[in-house]
């Protein structure tokens, strides 16, 4: 038995297949998990999220920001529908499928293996049980009826959020250990988008420091902080969406992002041997 957790795939459809076919991968023998991101960019949103669902039980995956895309697109309030996501709405099975990502978990920890996926990151305050406890609360709303007024708001905020989580710190520290940093608003923030942030999980303002291009930065990424709590230093993270770092592969961190979609790599990292594998990918954007 063997669990592989893939990177963001992307619709690259084809790549996940190759790897599959690579990894020698049995349904009901080994466990798939995913980091998010199946969706949008490349062709094959409908058959990402179909063959991942045909997996059942032996197929586990976190939210990502594009899934979370997905669902405003269906909820009417994005501001675009991309190409790629429309053809997952205007599929006969949009209904099956819509529901599947809405239920997605925000985190998968496996105690017993030590192993935590997340999207895009973990706040550096956040132990690993507070970090379980927020995935969960996150996860609760979003499967709620508050689910899409608690997106809608989630995704205004995103746009705003970056400036006015970096001036509720500065201005009141104690305030933002309070209050800021225990918003679902922060939580869903951090968990999908998150790459690089101060020591109390401040986002950095400017978009452009996104994709890590500036060296400048006074923030660092958010796996360059020591973590509170027991466990915390001897578990390992494995996480994605970060093209630009183009992988991350040390003693405990796993970054699995490695542009398949644009002809890159598509990367797994299997737990059971702490090894990752990687499948080269063709270049599926437009
Ligand atoms: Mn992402």
């Amino acid at each position: 038995m063997s669990t592989y957790v893939v990177g963001d795939i992307h619709g690259n459809h084809e790549g996940l297949l190759n790897l599959l076919t690579a990894l020698e991968f049995r349904p009901g023998r080994d466990r798939l998990w995913c980091v998010g991101d199946i969706v949008n960019r490349g062709p094959g949103s409908v058959e990402c999220i179909q063959t991942i669902m045909s997996l059942g039980s032996s197929a586990r995956c976190v939210m990502g920001n594009h899934e979370l895309l997905l669902l405003a697109c269906a909820w009417g309030f994005a501001e675009t529908v991309p190409d790629s996501l429309e053809t997952v709405l205007d599929h006969p099975d949009s209904k099956a499928m819509l529901t599947w990502v809405r239920h997605l978990p925000f985190l998968i920890h496996d105690r017993r293996r030590r192993v935590l996926v997340v999207h895009a990151g973990l706040p550096p305050h956040w132990t690993l049980p507070q970090a379980g406890k927020q995935a969960k609360r996150l996860h609760k709303i979003m499967i709620s009826r508050k689910g899409p007024e608690f997106l809608r708001e989630a995704f205004e905020r995103s746009h705003n959020a970056p400036e006015l989580l970096h001036s509720e710190v500065s201005s009141n520290e104690e305030a933002w250990r309070l209050r800021g940093a225990n918003s679902p608003y922060y939580a869903v923030h951090a968990l999908t988008m998150l790459r690089r942030c101060g020591p109390m999980g401040e986002i950095s303002m400017h978009r452009d420091e996104y994709d890590g291009a500036r060296s400048d930065d006074v923030f660092e990424p958010w796996f360059e902080y020591p973590r509170p709590g027991p466990r915390a230093e001897k578990t390992h993270y494995v996480f994605g969406h970060w093209a630009a770092l183009d992988g991350v592969d040390r003693q405990y961190l796993h970054g699995l992002d490695t542009g398949c979609v644009r002809g890159g790599l598509l990367t797994a990292y299997e737990v059971e041997t702490d090894r990752l594998h990687h499948m080269s990918c063709d270049d599926v954007t437009e």
